[in-house]
């Protein structure tokens, strides 16, 4: 027992923090599988943008996700879109819910992540990570890939 000096006790409390973090940000994220997030490159004077991505949740438990957020922009926020007065507008939810064993697919005209405050430009073939927050604590990361805006503008077209 000669080694459980002070010291020694702080850095064995020290690695026990880290791993539990490390821990708790790759494994715990087991039960939800974030999958093909991606957003449109911006014009330089464009200061929001959306994001969509898919959401499966595997775990037995419904899963809230109450936050959003992302090193690029200044805010982020979940929107749904609703009718009023017979025009589609974007609505804030404080928070989304990914029901136990099903998906929630977050797309243009429905659901999607709104980015506020953009701080640079986004281009064809960036990446940038968006980080989620549950409302039991557990954090979650994601890459979300930048795609040409001509994509955007991309109908089905008829063959023949
Ligand atoms: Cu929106």
């Amino acid at each position: 027992m000669i080694f459980l000096t002070k010291k020694f006790l702080d850095l064995k409390k020290l690695i026990f923090v880290f791993f539990f973090l490390f821990y708790k940000l790759t494994f715990a994220n087991e039960g939800l599988v974030l999958h093909g997030g991606y957003t449109f490159e911006t014009y330089p004077t464009q200061k929001s943008t959306s994001i969509y991505i898919s959401i499966f949740n595997n775990s037995k438990e419904d899963i809230i996700l109450d936050s959003v957020s992302c090193e690029c922009a200044e805010k982020a926020e979940f929107h749904t879109r609703i009718l009023k007065n017979d025009i589609s507008v974007m609505k804030k939810l404080e928070q989304i819910k990914v029901e136990a064993l099903s998906e929630l697919y977050l797309q243009p005209e429905g659901l999607h992540i709104m980015l506020f405050g953009l701080n640079k430009v986004l281009k064809d073939f960036d990446e940038f990570d968006i980080k989620f927050s549950s409302s039991n604590k557990f954090q979650y990361k994601t890459t979300i890939k930048v795609l040409n805006k001509n994509l955007k503008f991309n109908k089905l077209k008829k063959i023949q």
